[in-house]
């Protein structure tokens, strides 16, 4: 099956086509079935609100379960998977869970950012990963166009000064800081807002989440950091 054919079955099913790759050794690339080797890897996910919708009218969004979400990825990336004949492969699998930003990075022109997420020259830091195809054959990928990180030349770093607490520190995201005031402010504070870090970065603000899919987002975030109960 060829890639536009997969980039348009994604799509029908809500989830953004995010880059491809041949996979080499040093990417820890799950086997498929029988011992094979991968040859392609394509990446699925969200950009900005495109697809939120088709989640958020899903039966997972609805039914009350725990992990509406990954549960609603886990059956539109499998459903896909067994059409282009495929393995599933999943973000929320492990831990050890599987390197997907390192592999983002092999497939698009999206670099670390200070936050430790990964940031995308149009989108910015308003996209994710819900899921990648491992298919056994080449298929043919377009050439990537690679463009430099735009943190490269953001010399206020507003996303650094923006975290009430200074969760980024010099050694990184310090979880511990950040979870421990989501827990004081409970459903207020960044629970409410999203995240001041993520909010401040001038990259991609017409794509910023939606209310609800922030207020989704943050609230999973917060519960698994354990600063809020389910
Ligand atoms: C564990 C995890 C976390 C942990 C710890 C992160 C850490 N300190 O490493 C916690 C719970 C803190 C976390 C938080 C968040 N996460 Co998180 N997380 C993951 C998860 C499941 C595994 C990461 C990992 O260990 N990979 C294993 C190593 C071997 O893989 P790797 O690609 O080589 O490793 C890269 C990362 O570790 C990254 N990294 C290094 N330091 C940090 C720090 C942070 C905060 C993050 C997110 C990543 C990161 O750099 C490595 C090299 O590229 C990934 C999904 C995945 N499978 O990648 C999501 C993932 C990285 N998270 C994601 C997101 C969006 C978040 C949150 C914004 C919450 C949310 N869901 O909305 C917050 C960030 C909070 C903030 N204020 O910025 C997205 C990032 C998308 C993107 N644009 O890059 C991912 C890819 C999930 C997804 N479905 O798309 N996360
Ligand atoms: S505010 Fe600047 S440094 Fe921070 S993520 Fe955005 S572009 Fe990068
Ligand atoms: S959610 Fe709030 S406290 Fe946590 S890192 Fe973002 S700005 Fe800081």
């Amino acid at each position: 099956m060829d890639l536009p054919t997969i980039q348009s079955k994604a799509a029908r099913v809500g989830l953004a086509y995010r880059g491809a790759f041949y996979p080499d050794p040093a990417d820890m690339v799950p086997e498929m079935p029988a011992g094979r080797r991968p040859s392609t890897v394509v990446l699925l996910g969200f950009t900005g609100r495109v697809g939120w919708c088709t989640f958020n009218d899903s039966t997972e969004a609805r039914d009350g379960c725990a992990d509406p979400l990954d549960r609603w990825s886990r059956r539109v990336v499998e459903f896909l998977a067994a059409e282009v004949g495929g393995t599933a492969l999943f973000p929320f699998q492990g831990p050890p869970f599987l390197p997907f930003q390192q592999w983002a990075q092999r497939a698009e022109p999206v670099s670390a950012s200070p936050l430790g997420i990964l940031i995308h020259p149009d989108w910015g830091l308003w996209h994710s990963y819900r899921g990648a195809l491992a298919l056994p054959d080449p298929i043919e990928l377009p050439q990537i166009e690679w463009k430099p990180s735009p943190c490269g030349t953001c010399s206020e770093r507003p996303c650094l000064s923006a975290c009430p607490v200074g969760a980024f520190i010099a050694t990184g995201y310090d979880v511990s800081r950040c979870r421990d005031y989501l827990a004081e402010v409970r459903l207020g504070g960044c629970v409410s807002t999203g995240c001041l870090s993520r909010l401040a970065c001038p990259v991609g603000r017409d794509h910023q989440y939606s209310p609800d899919q922030t207020a989704f987002h943050m609230r999973s975030f917060a519960v698994s950091v354990g600063a809020v109960r389910d």
